[in-house]
């Protein structure tokens, strides 16, 4: 059985999207954010980045969200959730990946601990700020990518949109919605209402409303 150390909606839920649905046998653990538990000297010898996720598979201990999912994905081929091993798809399918993990996701961390970013209290409002427009910019990419693609890598369905699913969702607050660009709102609108999206957004009390359309809720700016 694995076991995933997770939080609500951190960046846990990716691999919580593919452990469900692989149907795989797994354990949730929750780390207790509130009291900074993902420091505590038990998850940090897990984990010594002190961050969550972090999945166990027998005597295997892996953290990285990305490192997880690709772990999965490998074990469990059948699923088709990354494409096989020399093919093109397969460069991309890395490619998109490391761009979520990478460009996006760290925007998101910037803007969601901008304290950890300075120590002038009174420059965080600009920090944020900012974030919010790289964060625009890396939608911007993506929404591009999506126009023609039912999925980021074509008509496959792979990791790669769960863990952008995990993402457009942190990014819901930020000046520039997800949900305002054309072919990315369609998109997340379409994901939202697939069944391990929904089962696992309703174990972790993730509220999918946000992706239902609705004409007058959105500016489409793109
Ligand atoms: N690169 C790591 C980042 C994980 C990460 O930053 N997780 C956040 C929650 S989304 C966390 O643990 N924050 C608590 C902290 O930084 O103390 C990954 O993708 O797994």
């Amino acid at each position: 059985m694995y076991q995933l150390y997770y939080y609500p909606n951190n960046a846990s839920l990716a691999p919580h999207f593919l452990l469900h649905h692989m149907g795989l046998d797994y354990q949730l653990i929750l780390v207790d954010k509130q009291s900074n538990s993902q420091k505590s000297s038990d998850y940090l010898a897990l984990n010594p980045a002190g961050r969550i996720p972090t999945l166990i598979d027998d005597d295997t201990v892996i953290f990285e969200s990305p490192a997880i999912c690709i772990h999965l994905c490998e074990q469990h081929p059948q699923h088709s959730l990354i494409p096989s091993l020399g093919s093109k798809d397969r460069a991309h399918f890395f490619q998109w990946l490391t761009y979520l993990n990478n460009t996006l996701q760290a925007e998101l961390m910037v803007r969601y601990y901008p304290h950890r970013h300075t120590n002038d209290e009174h420059a965080i409002p600009t920090i944020i700020a900012a974030q919010d427009e790289r964060i625009a910019e890396s939608l911007s990419v993506i929404n591009d990518q999506l126009k023609d693609r039912r999925y980021l890598l074509g008509e496959q369905l792979s990791a790669c949109d769960f863990f952008l699913f995990m993402l457009s969702e942190w990014s819901l607050p930020a000046q520039t919605s997800p949900l305002q660009f054309d072919h990315l709102s369609a998109y997340l609108t379409r994901l939202s209402s697939h069944p391990t999206i929904k089962a696992v957004c309703e174990r972790e009390e993730i509220d999918l409303r946000p992706f239902q359309p609705s004409p007058l809720s959105h500016h489409v700016v793109k």
